[in-house]
């Protein structure tokens, strides 16, 4: 009487055969396998670990056995979107408008509130 799911098959393409399987550990996933290219023979293994990818294992010469290996980007979340702070409007080799006199020159202005 144990009811406790170990196994998950999931055909992600529909073609009626699996490609995806889920393996549960104590409720956990611990680890995912895929079909990647659906020729019926498993080329990744995904192992989680404490509920997050840890590792990615590819097999890239069809031996049915990995032979690379990802690591999952650790805190994924911290080091989310590049911030690109660069402001838009200014030039290569940027000097100031060469207004004669030129320390009269008003402090540079708010970036893309000088593009036309
Ligand atoms: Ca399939
Ligand atoms: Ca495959």
């Amino acid at each position: 009487m144990n009811a406790k799911k170990v196994r998950e098959e999931l055909d992600t393409n529909y073609d009626s055969q699996s490609d995806l399987w889920k393996y549960y550990e104590d409720e956990k996933l611990v680890r995912i396998e895929r079909d990647s290219d659906f020729n019926a023979r498993v080329d990744e293994w995904e192992y989680y670990e404490g509920g997050k990818l840890d590792r990615i294992g590819y097999d890239t010469s069809g031996s049915g056995r990995v032979d690379r290996w990802d690591r999952a980007p650790a805190g994924a979340d911290e080091t989310g979107a590049p911030a690109e702070a660069a402001p838009a409007g200014t030039t290569p080799g940027g000097t100031t408008t060469s207004a004669p006199g030129g320390a009269a020159a008003p402090p540079a202005p708010t970036p893309a509130a000088v593009k036309k």
